[in-house]
Parts: structure tokens; C-alpha cells; sequence
């Protein structure tokens, strides 16, 4: 009975889900800091559970561990008392009372190259413990229920590692007498999971600073980074002071130990990490300067920063049950960072934004092979979950709850989860249930967002009855049917509207029947609602869905010419930006279908005309008219096309559209170039990022233009640029057309930024993005660069990741190389770090929508890799769905 288990094959299942039968009580951790040999001495004070009957095994999990030794109350344990592998630490008899289990294991983060548990970035010591790293550091009930008070005491050589951070608050500190080592204490009285447990150990520069809570507490905010960057930490630490404020403000919630660290390492396997008081952040959401960093890595920087601090009430301060409940924490930080970053930024620019992200990576994978609940209910490999849909459509979920209940009630659910699960491991039903008592609204059928994967789709009929005064709305739903799960339910959909018209303003009508409404909001909750409004002045325009109300693929049967009134009138700017996608998108399929039966394309002039008039319109915000002028991307177009996709055709039907664009419109973006040059030196506020992205967009449309010096204008763009925003704006187009300036741009821009990793990354990008059938061998040779490595996540994601899922004509090139290529870095990659090689096999997940040559290259690939034996359970799961 007692014989150790490997972790099982079979898949985890949340109906399985039990308690521990054991607690941890608290967790005394001692480290003697070593690069080959740390060694780990954890004493854990346990309690069998009640129910537990005595005598209970106590199986902990490991991976990679060797066990030096273990004692129960300070006897150690004979060989025939416990079972041992590397994999999991058994205690056969344990007392039937609380003891102490003291478990001292060595371990060699120099050589973890998986970057989780104990590892080295630059030298330093550093950890990743979510989801299941810690027991790559010790032998634990390593899972998010299990919460405990920690100790950390941490010794290390003073030369090798000056500071010696972890959770909590410093408690201790000084010299180990008669060596050259000096220690640390950490006391972190939270009870938190093991996911959140960290350790920092290393030499670094330290920015400081100091925030005073609403209560007067005074926090020290400390941000260590790589020598000689401090400075480039200041916009981080204005975003992480901004946060703290914002949510004592918007959610009534204070910050609780004396100090908040942030600590940015170059070599990291996600964003960041959100571990009590002692978060880590891959150095990238971090470092910003204006010569070394876009705007948009300062708003990445923003928002970043803000989701992390948020999680120190929703995540860590109520932690999730077990891994199924991941939306719990992510989905509502994500809906909490993009409130804040609107309420610094503009509303309506960041919820475009958002939406445009939701529909290029959630809706994809929502109708691929690794579609999945926004809590799943199965897992293989729980890190193969931290997806868009458990991130991007968990936090959809929770502002449609914003939207079903008004913003008082949203915030008494928010506040009587905050007052009843401080403290706790929650579940999604626990958050669910404080909406609906706060509020004594049954959200029972909103539970269907949880489990229901696949993008429902919404379809309205608007009909005008002249006579009447009345109009009829036809809502239909549906949600596409996903092999051997049940047939899907109609799920609680809000939608936000209003009649637009003839002047282009709101009309008011008398009364809405045949669908519950409040407000400008309709819910539909059935299959089918014939809807009739009552009481409107004149025939209006529907504006249906704004600010994208709920998560779904709208059809409605509005005509070009509403679209074009919408984009013109729509008081909505959600509705607007949505028009002119609309009708983008509906030139875009057409003219890919026209170019693969070889045809012409057609483009309306109405459309261009359109465009023109947005570009010269100077009552609009400027970041708001680059979205609009933005055309969809070519994977947005492929979504939409659906099935046989020929990316070559689609790229071709997109270049036709922007050089018809370009062409049109080429007074009006030679004006906003004109007009949009910088009158003052450079900050990354959100009028001025605006303005350079209109800039730059114009510049990108002029480009395309008939015009002999199209590119050596933007080459000279690229040599006058005082930032990075504009010299890599400048840069990409180059690069992207393949123009004659390309090769001398990017010979200067690895000359000015070589020894700067996070702009040599910019580097590698942007010549693995050019759409040019010369790029494959470029980026193959570029993996021999001498600034290239394998072992970096940011530069393997530089190169290859953003060849996969940035390039859509080179990555599925018809003759299958782009898939080869991409297949082989998987491969090599699996035994390295999984995490890393699972995250980029997952490009593959929309290779059945390509036409059949590309798809059975890609069939080939990922056969290939899941034929090779003692794959990652990382890499075989994500495979394994996606050949299913
Ligand atoms: N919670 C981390 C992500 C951990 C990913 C583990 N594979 C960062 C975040 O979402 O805030
Ligand atoms: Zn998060």
C-alpha cells in the first residue's frame, strides 16, 4: 500500500478534488546558499486533519530532489519509516498528533535550467514556485490549499550575495561569526500556499522609495535591478506607488507588511511573479528608458506592475482552492489591472486594446484543439493553463458580473468577498456567491461562462416598422459544439445598445419587451428573443454590443452604409473602432476568396474614403484614430475566414487593402505626419504614446503609397529618432517591406544597442516578423548569432516565438519549412525547459484551419514531435490536443 507513486498519467480531474489529509501549520525554511549544492532544511509543523483516521500515509511531492535527511521531533527516521525518490517523500506512520517533520534536501540551481524552483539568472539566486517549483526545493503538500506561515532564514556568502531577500518582513540579520557568510530572516505572517514562497540572493542596485497607506502605514517600496540600471526603474516605481493608491481608491484596499520588493531578472519564464512582498519580474516589465523602451513597454510596464501588487489581495490574500480556480485569482487581477490602466490612460483607447487581444489570442484558441473552460475541469500539465482564456476571458467574465449588476453592486459582491474569504483558498462558486447576495440577483445561469468553452455566437436582426414607431430585434445564440462534450447551453449574455440616429445621437423610446433590460443593457438568456422596442422617433441605426459587453462573435444585419453612419456617429468609440473592423474584415475575406479564385479584389471606395476622413478628423483622440486606421491583422482575418486558409492570400488581400488605403488617403497621413512631429522632449504619458502612434501609423500608410521615396522617408524617420518608440516603428517598417534601407537600419541599431539584452531582443524580433520568404533562413541563422541563446526565454521568444505566432505567411509556409523549423527549437527545447517548449509548440493551434498542403506539413511536424520518446508531460499534453 505504501510503495511510492510517480506523479499518475491520467489527467487531474476537479471532481476528484479532496483536502489534504494533512495541515501545515507553519514552515521553518534554512538555506545555506551554494550555486551546486544549496542545501534546504524545512521543518514543517503538521496536523492530521479532522477525519483523517490515524496513521494516515503522508505522501509529499518532489521533483528532482535528493534527500540528505528526515526526522520526525528531532528523531530521525529509520530507512523501513519513510519511502523516498526524487519524486515524492512518503512518511508511512506519521503521529497521530501535530509533530514537526524536519526534511533536509540538497539541491543545484546552477544547473536548473527549467527555471522553476531554485535557479540563477545573471549570477543571482532566484525561485519560480507557481505552479508546483517548490517542491523543486523541497519536499511539500505543494498545492494552493495548503497555506502556511513561513520562516526563511537565508545564509550566503556576503561577496557572492549582499542581499538576501524573501516574504515578509525582515526580522533578522548579521554575520555568521568566523566565516565570510552573513544571513537573513523573513517572517511573513500571512498564511500563504507554497506558490508564493521566494527567495533572492545577490548583488544588485537598488531603487527606493516610500508609500504611506490610507491608514498610515509606511511601506518601503524597494525595486532591485542589474547594476547601473536603477534609473531605468523609475517609471516601474511610479507605476507601483500609482497602483497602490488606485487601489485603496477603486476597491478600498491597503497594502499590508512594511516592505513591497520587486526584483527584475533577465532570465524568467513568464511576465512576473507575484509572490508575497517579494515579487520577481522578468526584467522586460521592468527596465524602461526612452531611448530603450516603446511606449508600449511603458504601458506593459504599468500594467504589469499593477496586476502583480493587485494579486497581493486577489490571489494571495485569497488564494485559490486548487488550480481549476486560476481565473479566481487571474481573471479578476487582469479585470482589476485593465481598470486601473483606464483610469490612468483613456477608457476607451484601453478597452479597444484589450478587445483587439481577446479576439487575436483568446478567440483562436477558444476555437482550436486547445480550447478550454475558463475553468477547466481536466488538466495533463496545469502550466499549459495560464492561457488567454483563463487570463483574458476570465477577466470578460467578470466585467460582464460589472455589467449584469451596475457598478455598486459589482462593488458590494467585491467587498463581501474581500470581508468573507480573507484568508482563504476560494473557489470560483465562493466568488460567484457574493455578487449574488450582495445583490439577491440568482446568478446561477452565469456559471455557464465557467464551464462552457467555445466563443458563443450572437446574432441580431433588426427590423423598422415605419408605422409602428417600433423596432424588432431578433436575438439568436449559439455556441459551436465541441467533440464528445455535451451539446452547449444558452448562456447569460449582456448587451449594451442604444438606437442611433438619424442626427447621429441616442433616440429615447417608451419600452422594451420580450427580453429582461435594464438600462442600455439587454440580457439575453435564451436560445431566441424576438425583441420589440417601442416608442422611436425614427429609423434608427442599432449599435449593438459597445464596449463589448460580452465575449462573443456579434452578426448583425447591418449593411455597409450602417457601418459606415456608426463609424461616422456612434456616440459608443467602442462601436465605432468595431465598424470600421467590420467592414475592413468584410473586404478582407472577400478579397482573400477573389485572390484565390484569381480574381481582383474589390474595394469599396466608400471604405477608403472612410479611412481618409478618420485620418484628417482632429476632433478625435489620436491614440483612438490609429486603432481605427489599424487594419485587422492577418491572423484576425484567418479567424475569421475560418477553415482552408491560405495565408499568402491573405497577406496579399490585406497589402492590396492598405496600399488602396495608402494611396487614398496619402494627403491626409502626409498631413498628420506633418503635424505630429514632436515639439518637446520625450514622456510616455498617454496623449503624448498617442500621438506618436498616429505618427507612426501614418508613416507605416505612407510607406505603402505610390511614391518613389516612400522608404527613404521612413529611413530618415528612423535616423532623426530621439526614442525608441519611433526608431523601432521606423525600423520594422523598413524591415517588414524588405526595403534597400532595411539592412544599413538594422546594422546601426545592433551597433548603438549591443550591449543591451532587452533592445537586442527588439532586434531579433522584428527581422523574425518580416512577412519576406527570406526570413526563415534568416532567423535560422540568426539562432547562431553570438548574441543568440537557447537558454534565455526572452531571446528564445525574441526570435522564434515571434517567428511562430508573429509571421503567419513564413511560419506556414506551404513548403513546411517554417513548421520544421519551429518543430526541431520544440524539440531540442523539451528537455531544457518545458515550460518554455510547450509555450511555443502552442502556435500550432490553429493548423487544421489551413488549407491542406500547410496542414498536412503541420500534421507531419506534430506527429514528429509526438513521436519522440520521454517528451515533457509539457510538450506531450499540448501536442497530444492538438492532434485530438
Ligand atoms: N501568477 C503568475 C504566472 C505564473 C505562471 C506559472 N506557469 C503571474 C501572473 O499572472 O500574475
Ligand atoms: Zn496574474
Amino acid at each position: 500500500m505504501n510503495t511510492p507513486l510517480v506523479r499518475p498519467a491520467e489527467p487531474i480531474r476537479l471532481a476528484d478534488y479532496q483536502p489534504t489529509p494533512y495541515a501545515i501549520r507553519t514552515v521553518d525554511l534554512d538555506f545555506v546558499l551554494n550555486p551546486t549544492a544549496t542545501e534546504v532544511t524545512a521543518d514543517l509543523r503538521l496536523e492530521r486533519r479532522e477525519g483523517t483516521p490515524a496513521g494516515t500515509a503522508l505522501m509529499l511531492d518532489g521533483d528532482d530532489l535528493e534527500l540528505l535527511a528526515v526526522e520526525i521531533d528531532g528523531a530521525r527516521l529509520k530507512p523501513d519509516a519513510f519511502e523516498a525518490s526524487p519524486a515524492q517523500l512518503t512518511i508511512l506512520e506519521p503521529p497521530a498528533g501535530p509533530f514537526t517533520l524536519r526534511v533536509v534536501t540538497r539541491i543545484a540551481p546552477e544547473s536548473n535550467t527549467k527555471l522553476m524552483g531554485l535557479y540563477r539568472s545573471g549570477g543571482n539566486y532566484c525561485t519560480q514556485c507557481e505552479a508546483e517549483g517548490f517542491r523543486r526545493i523541497t519536499y511539500f503538500l505543494d498545492r494552493p490549499d495548503v497555506l502556511a506561515v513561513y520562516r526563511t532564514r537565508i545564509e550566503a556568502r556576503r561577496a557572492e550575495a549582499p542581499y538576501l531577500l524573501s516574504n515578509g518582513n525582515l526580522v533578522e540579520a548579521g554575520e555568521v561569526p568566523g566565516t565570510d557568510r552573513h544571513f537573513a530572516v523573513w517572517h511573513d505572517p500571512f498564511p500563504k500556499p507554497s506558490y508564493l514562497f521566494a527567495l533572492v540572493g545577490g548583488d544588485f542596485d537598488v531603487l527606493r522609495d516610500s508609500f504611506t497607506t490610507r491608514s498610515g502605514r509606511a511601506v518601503k517600496l524597494e525595486i532591485y535591478v542589474e547594476h547601473g540600471k536603477a534609473e531605468r526603474a523609475a517609471y516601474a516605481m511610479d507605476s507601483l506607488k500609482r497602483s497602490m493608491r488606485w487601489d485603496e481608491e477603486a476597491f478600498g484596499l491597503e497594502y499590508d507588511l512594511d516592505v513591497f520588493m520587486i526584483v527584475a531578472v533577465s532570465d524568467f519564464n513568464m511576465g512576473a511573479m507575484e509572490n508575497k512582498g517579494l515579487n520577481i519580474f522578468n526584467d522586460k516589465y521592468v527596465l524602461a528608458r526612452p531611448d530603450t523602451a516603446t511606449d508600449t513597454d511603458f504601458a506593459n510596464i504599468e500594467g504589469i506592475i499593477a496586476h502583480e501588487y493587485f494579486h497581493n489581495w486577489t490571489g494571495n490574500r485569497i488564494t485559490c482552492r486548487n488550480w481549476f480556480q486560476l481565473c479566481l485569482k487571474e481573471g479578476l487581477t487582469v479585470f482589476r489591472d485593465q481598470e486601473f490602466s483606464s483610469d490612468q490612460r483613456s477608457r476607451a483607447v484601453k478597452r479597444i486594446s484589450d478587445v483587439k487581444l481577446l479576439k487575436s489570442h483568446q478567440f483562436p484558441e477558444d476555437a482550436g484543439p486547445l480550447a478550454h473552460p475558463v475553468r477547466p475541469e481536466v488538466y495533463q500539465e496545469i502550466n499549459n493553463f495560464y492561457t488567454a482564456t483563463v487570463y483574458e476571458k476570465g477577466a470578460e467574465v467578470v466585467r460582464m458580473l460589472k455589467t449584469l449588476l451596475g457598478p455598486e453592486g459589482f462593488r458590494a459582491g467585491m467587498d463581501l468577498y474581500f470581508a468573507r474569504h480573507d484568508g482563504d483558498a476560494a473557489t470560483i462558486e465562493d466568488f460567484v456567491a457574493c455578487f449574488a447576495e450582495a445583490n439577491g440577483h440568482d446568478l446561477d445561469d452565469f456559471m455557464l461562462w465557467y464551464s462552457q468553452s467555445g466563443t458563443p455566437e450572437l446574432s441580431v436582426t433588426s427590423r423598422w416598422d415605419e408605422a409602428a414607431k417600433t423596432v424588432t430585434l431578433v436575438i439568436e445564440q449559439s455556441c459551436p459544439p465541441t467533440p464528445g462534450q455535451p451539446a452547449k447551453q444558452p448562456m447569460v449574455i449582456p448587451i449594451r445598445f442604444g438606437l442611433v440616429g438619424p442626427n447621429g445621437e441616442d433616440m429615447a423610446y417608451e419600452g422594451i419587451e420580450g427580453i429582461e433590460a435594464a438600462g442600455d443593457v439587454m440580457v439575453a438568456t435564451a436560445a431566441r428573443h424576438e425583441v420589440t422596442i417601442t416608442g422611436v422617433g425614427a429609423r434608427p441605426v442599432a449599435s449593438l454590443l459597445r464596449g463589448f459587453s460580452a465575449p462573443v462573435r456579434l452578426t448583425a444585419n447591418l449593411d455597409t452604409a450602417d457601418h459606415l453612419f456608426l463609424l461616422a456617429h456612434d456616440p459608443d468609440s467602442f462601436n465605432r473602432w468595431q465598424s470600421a473592423q467590420t467592414l475592413a474584415t468584410r473586404l478582407l475575406v472577400d478579397g482573400t476568396a477573389a485572390l484565390r479564385a484569381g480574381r481582383a479584389m474589390e474595394i469599396d471606395p466608400r471604405f477608403v474614403e472612410a479611412y481618409r476622413t478618420v485620418a484628417a478628423d482632429d476632433r478625435l483622440d489620436h491614440a483612438f484614430r490609429a486603432l481605427v486606421l489599424g487594419l485587422p491583422g492577418e491572423a484576425d482575418i484567418a479567424r475569421e475566414i475560418g477553415s482552408d486558409v491560405d495565408p499568402d492570400m491573405v497577406f496579399a488581400a490585406r497589402d492590396r487593402l492598405k496600399r488602396a488605403v495608402a494611396a487614398g488617403a496619402a494627403d491626409a497621413f502626409g498631413a498628420l505626419y506633418r503635424d505630429l512631429a514632436s515639439t518637446g522632449p520625450y514622456s510616455p504619458d498617454a496623449a503624448s504614446a498617442g500621438r506618436r502612434t498616429l505618427r507612426n501609423a501614418a508613416l507605416d500608410y505612407l510607406a505603402h503609397a505610390p511614391d518613389p521615396d516612400a522608404t527613404g522617408r521612413v529611413a530618415a524617420h528612423y535616423r532623426a529618432a530621439d526614442n525608441m518608440t519611433d526608431r523601432f516603428a521606423a525600423l520594422a517598417t523598413l524591415v517588414s517591406l524588405g526595403a534597400p534601407e532595411a539592412e544599413a537600419a538594422l546594422a546601426d541599431f545592433y551597433a548603438r544597442f549591443e550591449g543591451d539584452p532587452l533592445v537586442i531582443d527588439k532586434w531579433f524580433a522584428v527581422q523574425a516578423m518580416a512577412p519576406l520568404p527570406s526570413t526563415l533562413d534568416r532567423v535560422k541563422g540568426l539562432t547562431r548569432h553570438p548574441a543568440f541563446s537557447f537558454s534565455n526565454p526572452n531571446r528564445l521568444r525574441s526570435l522564434v516565438t515571434t517567428f511562430a505566432t508573429g509571421n503567419q505567411t513564413q511560419f506556414a509556409r506551404a513548403d513546411g519549412a517554417g513548421f520544421s523549423f519551429v518543430a526541431d527549437v520544440v524539440l531540442d527545447l523539451d528537455d531544457k525547459n518545458p515550460q518554455v517548449a510547450a509555450r511555443l509548440l502552442s502556435a500550432f493551434r490553429s493548423w487544421r484551419a489551413l488549407e491542406s498542403r500547410r496542414r498536412a506539413h503541420a500534421e507531419v511536424e506534430l506527429k514528429r514531435i509526438a513521436a519522440k520518446p520521454g517528451l515533457s508531460r509539457d510538450v506531450s499534453d499540448i501536442v497530444g490536443r492538438c492532434l485530438q
